[in-house]
């Protein structure tokens, strides 16, 4: 199997300090998060940003400072900023990081219940938006599945030469008004993709080390961070990104899965 890529998605848009004391805001304390991840062995960042209160934005200006301060601390990491921001947010508000150039980025394929009482809204002429903004800026997405019916969304939307195959899908698994978290949901979801096709997956919550070991396992890459699970096990709080890719990495090597550099992580998803 080819070596495994662990995505640090380090801050998210809805955790918080109350949550976690350890969850980033400020530019340092990103910067910080996302070095401790590489360390551990993260070769991408999934990034999100804060005012320094914490309220998630896609301010253009605050993604410069973190990936300049991402940049200073943690060599070629690949940072891979958020399209989908936080609930509620115009669709050009979230592209505002495409401005960067990033190599990759973040493509929400389809509406979701989000949690008990919020709507996530990415209609496909959003979809078809955010595909054809990517393209043009040769910004590779990743493609993020919360059920099947969004792999087929994003699989029609690549057919009509919206996204260059091969895809990369990221598996979001066990967030309330998505798919579930167990054996046959992730069989059901990586089994959908089109050959050829790479995936990461994200377990929510307690499932983030289940899911990884399960994608560990079978040939897929790995998310953790606290965007989704601020648990390193139960009742224990993690204290920093870090130790919770540190125990991804653990099982990637207990499976015998190397894990990634950068380099070797823009060469299988073919980012450059
Ligand atoms: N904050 C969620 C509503 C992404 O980064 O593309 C959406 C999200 C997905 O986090
Ligand atoms: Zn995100």
């Amino acid at each position: 199997m080819k070596p495994l890529i662990i995505t640090a998605a380090v801050c998210g848009a809805e955790v918080t300090k109350q949550n976690n004391p350890n969850v980033p805001y400020m530019v340092r304390e990103i910067a910080d998060e996302a070095e401790k991840a590489w360390r551990a062995g993260a070769s991408i960042i999934h990034l999100h940003v804060r005012e320094d209160d914490g309220t998630p934005t896609q301010s253009l200006e605050r993604f410069k400072a973190c990936v300049k301060a991402i940049r200073e601390r943690c060599g070629n990491v690949i940072i891979q900023p958020s399209t989908g921001g936080a609930v509620g947010m115009r669709d050009d508000e979230r592209l505002a990081p495409l401005e960067m150039e990033p190599e990759i980025a973040s493509l929400d394929c389809g509406t979701m219940n989000f949690g008990s009482s919020d709507i996530f809204v990415n209609t496909e002429k959003t979809i078809r938006y955010f595909m054809k903004k990517m393209l043009e800026k040769h910004c590779k997405p990743e493609l993020e599945v919360f059920d099947k019916g969004m792999v087929d969304t994003a699989v029609r939307l690549s057919r009509e030469g919206l996204a260059e195959t091969p895809l990369h899908f990221n598996l979001v698994m066990g967030v309330k008004g998505g798919i579930g978290a167990t054996l046959s949901d992730i069989a059901y979801l990586a089994g959908s993709l089109p050959e050829g096709s790479t995936y990461t997956v994200t377990g929510v919550g307690k499932a983030q080390f289940p899911m990884a070991a399960i994608a560990a396992a079978s040939g897929g890459n790995i998310r953790v961070g606290f965007e989704d699970n601020i648990y390193l096990e139960k009742g224990v709080l993690a204290k920093s990104n870090g130790e919770l890719v540190a125990k991804a990495a653990r099982i990637a090597a207990e499976l015998g899965r190397k894990v990634a550099t950068p380099d070797e992580a823009r060469e299988i998803l073919h980012v450059n």
